[in-house]
Protein backbone atom coordinates (compact mmCIF):
# COMPACT_ATOMS: atom_id res chain seq x y z
CA UNK A 1 0.00 0.00 0.00
CA UNK A 2 1.07 3.53 -0.29
CA UNK A 3 2.98 5.08 2.11
CA UNK A 4 1.10 8.32 3.16
CA UNK A 5 3.79 11.16 4.51
CA UNK A 6 3.28 14.51 6.36
CA UNK A 7 7.02 14.21 6.84
CA UNK A 8 7.68 16.12 3.36
CA UNK A 9 5.05 19.02 4.29
CA UNK A 10 6.90 19.28 7.12
CA UNK A 11 10.69 20.19 5.30
CA UNK A 12 8.17 22.36 2.34
CA UNK A 13 6.73 24.32 5.84
CA UNK A 14 10.77 24.50 7.60
CA UNK A 15 12.06 25.56 4.30
CA UNK A 16 9.64 28.10 3.12
CA UNK A 17 9.33 29.56 6.74
CA UNK A 18 13.39 30.11 6.82
CA UNK A 19 12.85 31.83 3.35
CA UNK A 20 10.48 34.12 4.29
CA UNK A 21 12.63 34.80 7.39
CA UNK A 22 10.07 33.88 10.11
CA UNK A 23 11.76 33.22 12.94
CA UNK A 24 9.32 32.86 16.17
CA UNK A 25 7.67 29.60 17.02
CA UNK A 26 5.40 29.22 19.60
CA UNK A 27 5.29 25.58 20.42
CA UNK A 28 2.24 23.41 22.66
CA UNK A 29 3.00 20.03 23.92
CA UNK A 30 1.46 16.98 22.02
CA UNK A 31 1.81 13.69 19.62
CA UNK A 32 0.85 15.03 16.17
CA UNK A 33 2.88 18.06 15.92
CA UNK A 34 5.84 16.09 16.54
CA UNK A 35 7.76 15.99 13.46
CA UNK A 36 7.27 19.59 13.24
CA UNK A 37 9.16 20.53 16.76
CA UNK A 38 11.53 17.82 15.84
CA UNK A 39 12.37 19.63 12.90
CA UNK A 40 12.35 23.11 14.44
CA UNK A 41 14.01 23.08 18.44
CA UNK A 42 17.36 22.45 17.57
CA UNK A 43 17.87 24.56 14.60
CA UNK A 44 19.54 27.91 15.15
CA UNK A 45 17.37 29.93 12.86
CA UNK A 46 14.33 29.25 14.90
CA UNK A 47 13.50 31.16 18.22
CA UNK A 48 11.09 28.54 20.03
CA UNK A 49 9.05 28.84 23.10
CA UNK A 50 6.78 26.05 24.99
CA UNK A 51 3.67 27.16 26.02
CA UNK A 52 1.40 24.29 28.01
CA UNK A 53 -2.44 26.07 27.52
CA UNK A 54 -2.83 26.93 23.99
CA UNK A 55 -5.40 29.87 24.77
CA UNK A 56 -2.43 31.34 26.16
CA UNK A 57 -0.23 30.13 23.66
CA UNK A 58 -2.16 32.08 21.16
CA UNK A 59 -1.95 35.34 23.30
CA UNK A 60 1.77 34.74 23.81
CA UNK A 61 2.18 34.71 20.18
CA UNK A 62 0.00 38.63 19.98
CA UNK A 63 2.41 39.71 22.59
CA UNK A 64 5.46 38.39 20.62
CA UNK A 65 3.90 40.51 17.50
CA UNK A 66 3.56 43.64 19.53
CA UNK A 67 7.22 43.25 20.46
CA UNK A 68 8.68 42.50 17.23
CA UNK A 69 6.61 43.41 14.63
CA UNK A 70 7.45 39.57 12.93
CA UNK A 71 5.10 37.10 12.01
CA UNK A 72 4.65 34.43 14.46
CA UNK A 73 4.23 30.53 14.13
CA UNK A 74 2.39 28.77 16.92
CA UNK A 75 2.36 24.59 16.99
CA UNK A 76 -0.44 22.61 18.43
CA UNK A 77 -2.19 19.17 18.12
CA UNK A 78 -4.73 17.73 16.64
CA UNK A 79 -8.01 16.86 18.95
CA UNK A 80 -9.18 19.50 21.29
CA UNK A 81 -6.19 21.73 21.27
CA UNK A 82 -6.60 23.92 17.96
CA UNK A 83 -10.17 24.55 19.79
CA UNK A 84 -8.31 26.50 22.69
CA UNK A 85 -6.68 28.89 19.92
CA UNK A 86 -10.23 30.37 19.02
CA UNK A 87 -10.08 33.12 21.91
CA UNK A 88 -6.58 33.99 21.31
CA UNK A 89 -7.39 33.91 17.02
CA UNK A 90 -10.48 35.75 17.26
CA UNK A 91 -8.41 38.47 19.19
CA UNK A 92 -6.01 38.16 16.68
CA UNK A 93 -7.95 38.53 13.78
CA UNK A 94 -10.06 42.14 14.82
CA UNK A 95 -6.10 43.15 15.78
CA UNK A 96 -4.87 42.68 12.21
CA UNK A 97 -1.89 39.96 13.90
CA UNK A 98 -0.22 37.71 11.59
CA UNK A 99 -0.22 34.57 13.27
CA UNK A 100 0.50 31.58 11.08
CA UNK A 101 -1.56 28.93 13.09
CA UNK A 102 -0.08 25.59 12.32
CA UNK A 103 -2.49 22.68 12.94
CA UNK A 104 -2.40 19.47 12.58
CA UNK A 105 -5.28 16.79 11.36
CA UNK A 106 -5.98 13.37 11.02
CA UNK A 107 -6.65 11.59 7.18
CA UNK A 108 -10.44 13.12 6.54
CA UNK A 109 -11.88 9.40 6.74
CA UNK A 110 -11.51 9.68 10.63
CA UNK A 111 -13.80 12.81 10.69
CA UNK A 112 -16.84 11.75 12.92
CA UNK A 113 -16.42 8.07 13.54
CA UNK A 114 -15.26 8.30 16.63
CA UNK A 115 -12.08 7.87 16.49
CA UNK A 116 -10.13 9.49 19.36
CA UNK A 117 -8.84 12.74 18.86
CA UNK A 118 -10.65 13.46 15.74
CA UNK A 119 -12.62 16.36 16.25
CA UNK A 120 -12.88 18.25 12.99
CA UNK A 121 -9.57 20.30 12.94
CA UNK A 122 -10.73 23.47 10.42
CA UNK A 123 -13.88 24.23 11.61
CA UNK A 124 -12.89 27.38 13.16
CA UNK A 125 -15.11 30.10 13.69
CA UNK A 126 -15.06 32.39 10.69
CA UNK A 127 -13.93 35.40 12.34
CA UNK A 128 -10.91 33.76 13.75
CA UNK A 129 -8.34 33.75 10.54
CA UNK A 130 -8.14 35.12 7.20
CA UNK A 131 -8.19 31.70 5.67
CA UNK A 132 -7.91 28.29 6.59
CA UNK A 133 -5.61 25.94 4.02
CA UNK A 134 -5.48 22.56 4.13
CA UNK A 135 -2.82 20.83 2.32
CA UNK A 136 -2.95 16.89 1.24
CA UNK A 137 -1.16 13.58 2.46
CA UNK A 138 2.20 13.75 0.15
CA UNK A 139 1.95 10.44 -2.16
CA UNK A 140 3.10 11.25 -5.42
CA UNK A 141 4.77 14.61 -7.18
CA UNK A 142 1.22 16.28 -7.84
CA UNK A 143 0.96 16.14 -3.90
CA UNK A 144 4.33 17.62 -3.17
CA UNK A 145 3.53 20.32 -6.05
CA UNK A 146 0.45 21.09 -4.79
CA UNK A 147 1.56 21.36 -0.98
CA UNK A 148 4.02 23.62 -1.73
CA UNK A 149 1.67 26.23 -3.62
CA UNK A 150 -0.84 25.66 -0.68
CA UNK A 151 1.86 26.59 2.12
CA UNK A 152 2.87 29.39 -0.29
CA UNK A 153 -0.34 30.84 -0.02
CA UNK A 154 -1.13 30.27 3.64
CA UNK A 155 2.64 32.51 4.13
CA UNK A 156 1.15 35.24 1.53
CA UNK A 157 -2.14 35.31 2.93
CA UNK A 158 -0.78 36.13 6.53
CA UNK A 159 0.41 40.24 5.13
CA UNK A 160 -1.98 40.26 1.81
CA UNK A 161 -4.04 43.19 2.02
CA UNK A 162 -3.25 43.89 5.40
CA UNK A 163 -2.15 41.52 8.31
CA UNK A 164 -3.97 38.76 9.56
CA UNK A 165 -3.62 35.54 11.55
CA UNK A 166 -3.97 32.02 8.81
CA UNK A 167 -4.59 28.31 9.72
CA UNK A 168 -2.43 26.37 7.57
CA UNK A 169 -3.85 22.04 8.90
CA UNK A 170 -1.10 19.53 8.12
CA UNK A 171 -2.26 16.11 7.91
CA UNK A 172 -0.13 14.35 10.26
CA UNK A 173 2.24 10.79 10.41
CA UNK A 174 3.27 8.12 7.98
CA UNK A 175 0.87 5.15 8.11
CA UNK A 176 -0.02 2.13 6.12
CA UNK A 177 -2.53 -0.44 6.58
CA UNK A 178 -0.38 -3.89 7.21
CA UNK A 179 -1.91 -6.20 5.17
CA UNK A 180 -4.57 -4.19 3.73
CA UNK A 181 -6.62 -6.16 0.95
CA UNK A 182 -9.00 -3.90 -1.16
CA UNK A 183 -12.60 -5.73 -0.44
CA UNK A 184 -15.53 -3.44 -0.98
CA UNK A 185 -18.12 -3.60 2.39
CA UNK A 186 -21.89 -2.94 1.77
CA UNK A 187 -23.20 -1.00 4.83
CA UNK A 188 -27.17 -1.38 5.50
CA UNK A 189 -29.37 0.70 7.71
CA UNK A 190 -32.37 -0.56 9.20
CA UNK A 191 -34.61 1.02 12.23
CA UNK A 192 -38.34 0.23 13.44
CA UNK A 193 -39.85 2.38 11.17
CA UNK A 194 -38.98 0.10 8.16
CA UNK A 195 -38.19 -2.97 10.32
CA UNK A 196 -35.19 -4.75 11.82
CA UNK A 197 -33.67 -7.56 9.72
CA UNK A 198 -34.23 -11.32 10.10
CA UNK A 199 -29.98 -12.29 10.94
CA UNK A 200 -28.70 -15.21 12.31
CA UNK A 201 -26.53 -15.55 15.52
CA UNK A 202 -26.20 -18.90 15.77
CA UNK A 203 -22.55 -20.22 16.32
CA UNK A 204 -21.29 -16.80 16.31
CA UNK A 205 -19.10 -15.28 18.86
CA UNK A 206 -20.43 -12.23 19.65
CA UNK A 207 -18.65 -8.80 21.44
CA UNK A 208 -20.46 -6.35 22.55
CA UNK A 209 -18.65 -3.02 22.88
CA UNK A 210 -20.21 -0.29 25.32
CA UNK A 211 -18.31 2.76 25.00
CA UNK A 212 -18.41 5.73 27.42
CA UNK A 213 -21.94 5.67 29.09
CA UNK A 214 -24.08 7.24 32.02
CA UNK A 215 -24.89 4.39 34.46
CA UNK A 216 -27.82 2.05 32.34
CA UNK A 217 -30.82 1.81 32.91
CA UNK A 218 -33.04 -1.46 34.07
CA UNK A 219 -34.21 -1.70 31.43
CA UNK A 220 -30.92 -1.74 29.05
CA UNK A 221 -29.34 -3.48 31.40
CA UNK A 222 -31.85 -6.32 31.62
CA UNK A 223 -32.35 -6.43 27.73
CA UNK A 224 -28.65 -6.68 27.68
CA UNK A 225 -27.94 -9.55 29.67
CA UNK A 226 -31.34 -11.72 28.44
CA UNK A 227 -29.34 -11.00 24.71
CA UNK A 228 -26.21 -12.45 26.60
CA UNK A 229 -28.10 -15.69 28.09
CA UNK A 230 -29.44 -16.61 24.56
CA UNK A 231 -26.06 -16.12 22.58
CA UNK A 232 -22.57 -17.28 22.70
CA UNK A 233 -21.46 -13.31 23.94
CA UNK A 234 -19.75 -11.60 25.71
CA UNK A 235 -19.56 -7.29 26.97
CA UNK A 236 -16.23 -5.91 26.48
CA UNK A 237 -16.04 -2.82 29.19
CA UNK A 238 -13.61 -0.25 30.40
CA UNK A 239 -14.24 2.16 32.75
CA UNK A 240 -16.29 4.42 30.80
CA UNK A 241 -18.91 1.74 30.46
CA UNK A 242 -20.47 1.89 33.49
CA UNK A 243 -21.82 -1.22 32.69
CA UNK A 244 -21.82 -4.06 35.20
CA UNK A 245 -23.92 -6.76 33.84
CA UNK A 246 -23.53 -10.79 33.97
CA UNK A 247 -20.85 -11.85 30.96
CA UNK A 248 -19.52 -8.55 30.93
CA UNK A 249 -15.28 -8.77 30.36
CA UNK A 250 -12.98 -6.25 31.74
CA UNK A 251 -10.55 -6.85 29.00
CA UNK A 252 -8.33 -3.61 28.39
CA UNK A 253 -5.30 -5.20 29.92
CA UNK A 254 -5.35 -8.26 28.13
CA UNK A 255 -5.86 -6.42 24.87
CA UNK A 256 -2.83 -3.77 26.14
CA UNK A 257 -0.84 -7.10 26.53
CA UNK A 258 -1.83 -9.38 23.59
CA UNK A 259 -0.10 -10.02 20.13
CA UNK A 260 -2.15 -8.88 17.25
CA UNK A 261 -1.95 -12.66 15.78
CA UNK A 262 -2.90 -14.14 19.27
CA UNK A 263 -5.91 -11.62 19.00
CA UNK A 264 -6.64 -13.12 15.46
CA UNK A 265 -6.35 -16.44 16.15
CA UNK A 266 -8.19 -17.11 19.39
CA UNK A 267 -9.96 -14.10 20.66
CA UNK A 268 -11.75 -11.88 18.18
CA UNK A 269 -15.46 -12.14 17.24
CA UNK A 270 -17.43 -12.79 14.48
CA UNK A 271 -19.85 -9.88 15.39
CA UNK A 272 -18.75 -7.02 17.26
CA UNK A 273 -21.76 -5.11 18.68
CA UNK A 274 -21.30 -1.45 19.62
CA UNK A 275 -23.17 1.09 22.00
CA UNK A 276 -23.21 3.90 23.70
CA UNK A 277 -19.88 6.57 22.94
CA UNK A 278 -16.51 6.42 22.39
CA UNK A 279 -14.11 3.44 23.86
CA UNK A 280 -10.97 6.42 24.81
CA UNK A 281 -9.79 2.82 24.24
CA UNK A 282 -6.66 2.73 22.39
CA UNK A 283 -5.95 -0.93 22.99
CA UNK A 284 -9.91 -1.54 21.89
CA UNK A 285 -9.31 0.64 18.78
CA UNK A 286 -6.08 -0.94 17.69
CA UNK A 287 -6.95 -4.23 17.47
CA UNK A 288 -10.55 -3.96 16.27
CA UNK A 289 -9.28 -1.87 13.38
CA UNK A 290 -6.59 -3.67 12.58
CA UNK A 291 -6.57 -5.44 8.99
CA UNK A 292 -4.99 -8.47 9.76
CA UNK A 293 -8.68 -8.74 11.56
CA UNK A 294 -10.76 -9.95 8.90
CA UNK A 295 -14.36 -11.47 8.35
CA UNK A 296 -15.59 -9.19 11.97
CA UNK A 297 -19.04 -7.23 11.29
CA UNK A 298 -19.63 -3.78 13.34
CA UNK A 299 -23.32 -3.89 13.66
CA UNK A 300 -23.70 -0.06 15.44
CA UNK A 301 -26.99 0.37 17.22
CA UNK A 302 -27.62 3.80 17.73
CA UNK A 303 -30.38 6.23 17.63
CA UNK A 304 -28.55 8.53 15.27
CA UNK A 305 -28.31 6.34 12.59
CA UNK A 306 -24.98 7.89 11.29
CA UNK A 307 -22.48 5.76 9.50
CA UNK A 308 -19.67 5.90 11.86
CA UNK A 309 -17.39 3.09 10.65
CA UNK A 310 -14.90 3.42 13.45
CA UNK A 311 -13.21 0.30 12.90
CA UNK A 312 -13.35 0.01 8.91
CA UNK A 313 -15.64 -3.15 9.68
CA UNK A 314 -19.11 -1.65 9.77
CA UNK A 315 -21.96 -3.71 8.01
CA UNK A 316 -25.14 -2.61 9.47
CA UNK A 317 -26.48 0.01 11.39
CA UNK A 318 -29.48 -0.45 13.48
CA UNK A 319 -31.20 3.00 14.30
CA UNK A 320 -33.23 2.35 17.20
CA UNK A 321 -32.67 1.89 21.19
CA UNK A 322 -31.02 -0.30 22.97
CA UNK A 323 -33.25 -1.94 24.78
CA UNK A 324 -35.30 -2.48 21.05
CA UNK A 325 -32.66 -3.84 19.74
CA UNK A 326 -31.48 -6.48 22.15
CA UNK A 327 -35.03 -7.24 23.17
CA UNK A 328 -35.45 -7.80 19.29
CA UNK A 329 -33.12 -10.31 19.06
CA UNK A 330 -33.60 -12.81 22.24
CA UNK A 331 -35.13 -15.54 22.73
CA UNK A 332 -35.69 -17.82 25.89
CA UNK A 333 -32.83 -20.06 24.40
CA UNK A 334 -30.29 -20.54 26.30
CA UNK A 335 -26.82 -21.24 25.29
CA UNK A 336 -23.04 -22.33 25.66
CA UNK A 337 -20.92 -19.25 26.44
CA UNK A 338 -17.68 -20.34 25.35
CA UNK A 339 -16.31 -17.28 23.77
CA UNK A 340 -17.43 -15.24 27.12
CA UNK A 341 -15.43 -18.10 29.15
CA UNK A 342 -12.28 -17.96 27.14
CA UNK A 343 -12.00 -14.19 27.56
CA UNK A 344 -12.77 -14.73 31.58
CA UNK A 345 -10.09 -17.14 31.98
CA UNK A 346 -7.72 -14.96 30.27
CA UNK A 347 -8.65 -12.18 32.00
CA UNK A 348 -8.52 -14.08 35.28
CA UNK A 349 -5.06 -15.69 34.82
CA UNK A 350 -3.51 -11.83 34.67
CA UNK A 351 -0.90 -10.36 37.11
CA UNK A 352 -1.79 -6.99 38.57
CA UNK A 353 0.22 -7.37 41.62
CA UNK A 354 3.42 -6.68 40.43
CA UNK A 355 5.92 -4.85 42.15
CA UNK A 356 5.81 -1.21 40.38
CA UNK A 357 7.74 1.79 41.09
CA UNK A 358 6.36 4.96 42.56
CA UNK A 359 4.08 6.43 39.81
CA UNK A 360 0.67 7.05 38.50
CA UNK A 361 0.28 3.53 37.85
CA UNK A 362 1.18 1.88 41.86
CA UNK A 363 -1.37 4.62 42.63
CA UNK A 364 -3.98 3.13 40.92
CA UNK A 365 -2.76 -0.42 41.79
CA UNK A 366 -2.93 0.46 45.11
CA UNK A 367 -6.04 2.32 45.46
CA UNK A 368 -8.13 1.06 43.13
CA UNK A 369 -9.54 -1.61 45.93
CA UNK A 370 -10.25 1.60 48.35
CA UNK A 371 -12.31 3.91 46.58
CA UNK A 372 -15.56 4.52 48.51
CA UNK A 373 -18.28 2.72 47.60
CA UNK A 374 -20.49 4.94 45.39
CA UNK A 375 -17.51 7.58 44.52
CA UNK A 376 -17.58 8.93 41.26
CA UNK A 377 -14.14 9.20 39.25
CA UNK A 378 -13.08 11.40 36.67
CA UNK A 379 -10.09 10.75 34.68
CA UNK A 380 -7.92 12.90 32.90
CA UNK A 381 -7.28 11.80 29.49
CA UNK A 382 -4.87 9.03 27.92
CA UNK A 383 -2.26 8.64 30.43
CA UNK A 384 -4.53 8.89 33.76
CA UNK A 385 -7.25 7.20 32.02
CA UNK A 386 -5.27 4.75 30.65
CA UNK A 387 -3.36 3.44 33.81
CA UNK A 388 -6.42 3.18 35.80
CA UNK A 389 -8.22 1.08 32.80
CA UNK A 390 -5.98 -1.46 33.82
CA UNK A 391 -7.78 -2.05 37.26
CA UNK A 392 -11.20 -3.05 38.09
CA UNK A 393 -13.44 -0.62 40.51
CA UNK A 394 -16.26 -1.61 42.84
CA UNK A 395 -19.56 -1.34 40.30
CA UNK A 396 -20.94 0.99 42.06
CA UNK A 397 -18.13 3.04 41.23
CA UNK A 398 -19.31 5.64 38.43
CA UNK A 399 -16.69 6.86 35.86
CA UNK A 400 -15.93 9.51 33.11
CA UNK A 401 -13.41 10.79 31.20
CA UNK A 402 -13.60 13.45 28.18
CA UNK A 403 -13.05 10.79 25.27
CA UNK A 404 -15.34 12.48 23.31
CA UNK A 405 -13.09 15.37 21.83
CA UNK A 406 -10.53 14.04 23.87
CA UNK A 407 -9.03 17.53 25.32
CA UNK A 408 -6.95 17.74 28.69
CA UNK A 409 -8.37 21.04 28.83
CA UNK A 410 -11.36 20.89 31.09
CA UNK A 411 -11.81 17.84 33.23
CA UNK A 412 -11.14 19.39 36.06
CA UNK A 413 -14.14 21.42 35.53
CA UNK A 414 -16.15 18.95 34.46
CA UNK A 415 -15.51 17.04 37.79
CA UNK A 416 -16.57 19.87 40.30
CA UNK A 417 -19.59 20.44 37.78
CA UNK A 418 -20.36 16.48 38.92
CA UNK A 419 -18.93 16.47 42.55
CA UNK A 420 -21.24 19.83 43.38
CA UNK A 421 -24.92 17.82 42.43
CA UNK A 422 -23.93 14.87 44.10
CA UNK A 423 -23.21 13.62 47.94
CA UNK A 424 -20.94 11.41 47.68
CA UNK A 425 -17.11 11.61 47.18
CA UNK A 426 -15.77 12.47 43.65
CA UNK A 427 -11.97 11.55 42.88
CA UNK A 428 -10.30 13.62 39.88
CA UNK A 429 -7.76 11.76 38.67
CA UNK A 430 -5.22 14.20 36.28
CA UNK A 431 -1.62 14.95 35.63
CA UNK A 432 0.28 18.10 35.89
CA UNK A 433 -0.15 19.87 32.51
CA UNK A 434 -4.13 19.10 32.29
CA UNK A 435 -4.45 20.36 36.16
CA UNK A 436 -1.94 23.57 35.59
CA UNK A 437 -4.57 24.27 32.19
CA UNK A 438 -7.87 24.12 34.09
CA UNK A 439 -6.01 25.22 37.58
CA UNK A 440 -8.59 28.18 37.52
CA UNK A 441 -11.75 26.23 38.47
CA UNK A 442 -10.35 25.17 41.71
CA UNK A 443 -11.26 29.13 42.64
CA UNK A 444 -14.92 27.95 41.75
CA UNK A 445 -17.36 29.09 45.03
CA UNK A 446 -19.69 26.19 45.17
CA UNK A 447 -17.05 23.11 45.28
CA UNK A 448 -18.07 20.83 48.50
CA UNK A 449 -15.94 19.20 51.09
CA UNK A 450 -16.71 15.89 48.79
CA UNK A 451 -13.94 17.11 45.65
CA UNK A 452 -10.44 15.04 46.25
CA UNK A 453 -8.05 15.59 43.40
CA UNK A 454 -5.08 13.63 42.76
CA UNK A 455 -3.07 15.42 40.84
CA UNK A 456 -0.15 13.20 39.52
CA UNK A 457 3.32 15.27 39.33
CA UNK A 458 5.29 14.14 36.47
CA UNK A 459 6.89 17.14 35.31
CA UNK A 460 4.86 17.44 31.94
CA UNK A 461 3.14 15.65 29.69
CA UNK A 462 4.51 11.74 30.24
CA UNK A 463 2.15 10.48 27.69
CA UNK A 464 4.29 11.68 25.04
CA UNK A 465 6.97 9.45 26.97
CA UNK A 466 5.41 6.01 26.99
CA UNK A 467 7.23 4.35 23.79
CA UNK A 468 10.43 3.96 23.34
CA UNK A 469 12.25 7.14 22.90
CA UNK A 470 14.95 9.57 23.75
CA UNK A 471 13.15 11.37 26.91
CA UNK A 472 15.72 13.86 27.02
CA UNK A 473 14.88 15.30 23.56
CA UNK A 474 11.24 15.41 24.26
CA UNK A 475 11.52 17.20 27.49
CA UNK A 476 11.62 21.11 26.31
CA UNK A 477 8.63 21.30 23.84
CA UNK A 478 7.05 17.88 23.20
CA UNK A 479 6.06 17.27 26.63
CA UNK A 480 6.44 20.63 28.39
CA UNK A 481 8.63 20.38 30.96
CA UNK A 482 9.84 22.27 33.90
CA UNK A 483 6.93 25.16 33.87
CA UNK A 484 5.02 24.54 37.26
CA UNK A 485 6.73 23.22 40.64
CA UNK A 486 3.50 22.75 42.66
CA UNK A 487 -0.29 23.08 43.60
CA UNK A 488 0.79 23.74 46.78
CA UNK A 489 0.42 27.92 47.01
CA UNK A 490 -2.98 27.59 44.97
CA UNK A 491 -4.66 24.91 46.52
CA UNK A 492 -4.73 26.75 49.44
CA UNK A 493 -5.77 29.75 48.24
CA UNK A 494 -8.55 28.23 47.27
CA UNK A 495 -9.29 26.89 50.60
CA UNK A 496 -7.90 23.36 50.10
CA UNK A 497 -6.46 20.65 52.24
CA UNK A 498 -2.91 20.44 50.89
CA UNK A 499 -1.42 17.21 51.18
CA UNK A 500 2.08 15.88 49.00
CA UNK A 501 3.89 12.72 49.04
CA UNK A 502 7.20 11.85 47.64
CA UNK A 503 7.73 8.06 47.96
CA UNK A 504 5.43 5.43 48.18
CA UNK A 505 5.39 5.49 52.22
CA UNK A 506 4.40 8.75 52.22
CA UNK A 507 1.80 8.10 49.83
CA UNK A 508 0.34 4.40 51.77
CA UNK A 509 0.40 6.46 54.48
CA UNK A 510 -1.55 9.61 53.62
CA UNK A 511 -4.25 7.42 51.12
CA UNK A 512 -7.17 6.59 53.55
CA UNK A 513 -7.55 10.13 54.89
CA UNK A 514 -7.45 11.53 51.68
CA UNK A 515 -10.13 9.02 50.79
CA UNK A 516 -12.12 9.45 54.04
CA UNK A 517 -14.37 12.74 54.58
CA UNK A 518 -13.43 15.74 55.49
CA UNK A 519 -14.52 19.55 56.32
CA UNK A 520 -12.39 20.69 53.10
CA UNK A 521 -12.03 19.65 49.72
CA UNK A 522 -8.49 17.93 49.06
CA UNK A 523 -5.69 18.50 46.54
CA UNK A 524 -3.12 15.59 47.15
CA UNK A 525 -0.16 16.25 44.69
CA UNK A 526 2.19 13.02 44.06
CA UNK A 527 5.50 13.80 42.66
CA UNK A 528 7.09 11.00 40.55
CA UNK A 529 9.66 10.64 38.02
CA UNK A 530 8.72 9.94 33.96
CA UNK A 531 11.34 7.12 34.42
CA UNK A 532 9.07 5.55 36.86
CA UNK A 533 5.78 6.07 34.71
CA UNK A 534 7.45 4.42 31.68
CA UNK A 535 8.80 1.86 33.54
CA UNK A 536 5.71 0.96 35.69
CA UNK A 537 3.56 0.61 32.29
CA UNK A 538 6.27 -1.70 30.92
CA UNK A 539 6.79 -3.75 34.39
CA UNK A 540 2.67 -4.43 34.21
CA UNK A 541 3.00 -5.57 30.47
CA UNK A 542 6.02 -7.43 31.23
CA UNK A 543 3.96 -9.44 33.19
CA UNK A 544 1.31 -10.08 31.12
CA UNK A 545 2.26 -10.12 27.82
CA UNK A 546 0.01 -12.95 25.78
CA UNK A 547 2.24 -14.85 23.53
CA UNK A 548 0.29 -16.56 20.74
CA UNK A 549 0.24 -19.70 22.59
CA UNK A 550 -1.38 -18.79 26.31
CA UNK A 551 -0.05 -22.25 27.97
CA UNK A 552 3.83 -21.13 27.23
CA UNK A 553 2.39 -18.03 29.61
CA UNK A 554 0.94 -20.25 32.63
CA UNK A 555 4.31 -22.45 32.53
CA UNK A 556 6.45 -19.64 32.59
CA UNK A 557 4.10 -17.67 35.54
CA UNK A 558 4.55 -21.18 37.11
CA UNK A 559 8.58 -21.35 36.73
CA UNK A 560 8.81 -17.57 38.31
CA UNK A 561 6.49 -19.04 41.16
CA UNK A 562 8.53 -21.83 41.88
CA UNK A 563 12.12 -19.71 41.66
CA UNK A 564 11.04 -16.85 43.73
C1 LIG B 1 -6.46 21.03 24.92
C2 LIG B 1 -5.44 19.98 24.59
N1 LIG B 1 -4.17 20.36 24.36
C3 LIG B 1 -3.23 19.43 24.10
C4 LIG B 1 -3.56 18.11 24.06
C5 LIG B 1 -2.51 17.06 23.75
N2 LIG B 1 -2.16 16.29 24.95
C6 LIG B 1 -2.66 15.06 25.18
S1 LIG B 1 -2.10 14.36 26.57
C7 LIG B 1 -1.15 15.67 26.91
C8 LIG B 1 -0.22 15.66 28.08
C9 LIG B 1 -0.92 15.69 29.35
O1 LIG B 1 0.04 15.80 30.36
P1 LIG B 1 -0.35 15.61 31.86
O2 LIG B 1 -1.66 16.22 32.12
O3 LIG B 1 0.77 16.10 32.69
O4 LIG B 1 -0.55 14.05 32.01
P2 LIG B 1 0.53 12.87 31.94
O5 LIG B 1 0.56 12.39 30.53
O6 LIG B 1 1.86 13.39 32.36
O7 LIG B 1 0.00 11.87 32.87
C10 LIG B 1 -1.29 16.68 25.94
C11 LIG B 1 -0.57 17.95 25.95
C12 LIG B 1 -4.91 17.76 24.29
N3 LIG B 1 -5.32 16.49 24.25
N4 LIG B 1 -5.80 18.70 24.57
Amino acid sequence: MALFSNFENIKILVTLLKKANIRHIVINPGTTNIPFINAVQDDPFFTCYSIVDERSAMYFAIGLYLQTGEIIVTSCTSAQATRNYVPGLTEAFYKKVPILAVTMEKHPRFLYQEYMQAPHQSSLPKDCVKKTIEVPFIRDENDYLHSTRLINEAILELTHRGTGPVQLCIPWLDFTLDEFTPSIRAVNRYSMDTGLPEVSLTGKKIMIVVGEHRPFCTKDQQAIERFCTCHNAMVYVNLLSNYHGRYTVAGNLALTAMAIDTFVSGYAPDILISIGGQTGDYPFYGKLSSAKVTGVEHWRVCEDGNVVDTYDKLTKIFECSISAFFQTYSSDASCEHSYYEKWKALVDSQKTDVDLPFSNLYVAQTMHRFVPKSSTMYFSILNSLRVWSLFPLDSSIICYSNVAAFGIDGGLSACIGQSVESEHLSLMIVGDLAFYYDMNSLGIRHIKNNLRILLVNNNGGTEFKLSPCDRKSRDRYICASGHFKNAEGWANTCGFEYRSARTKEEFNAQMDSFLSDSDKPILFEIFVSDANEYDAFQAILGENVLPANPLKRKVKQTIKKLLK
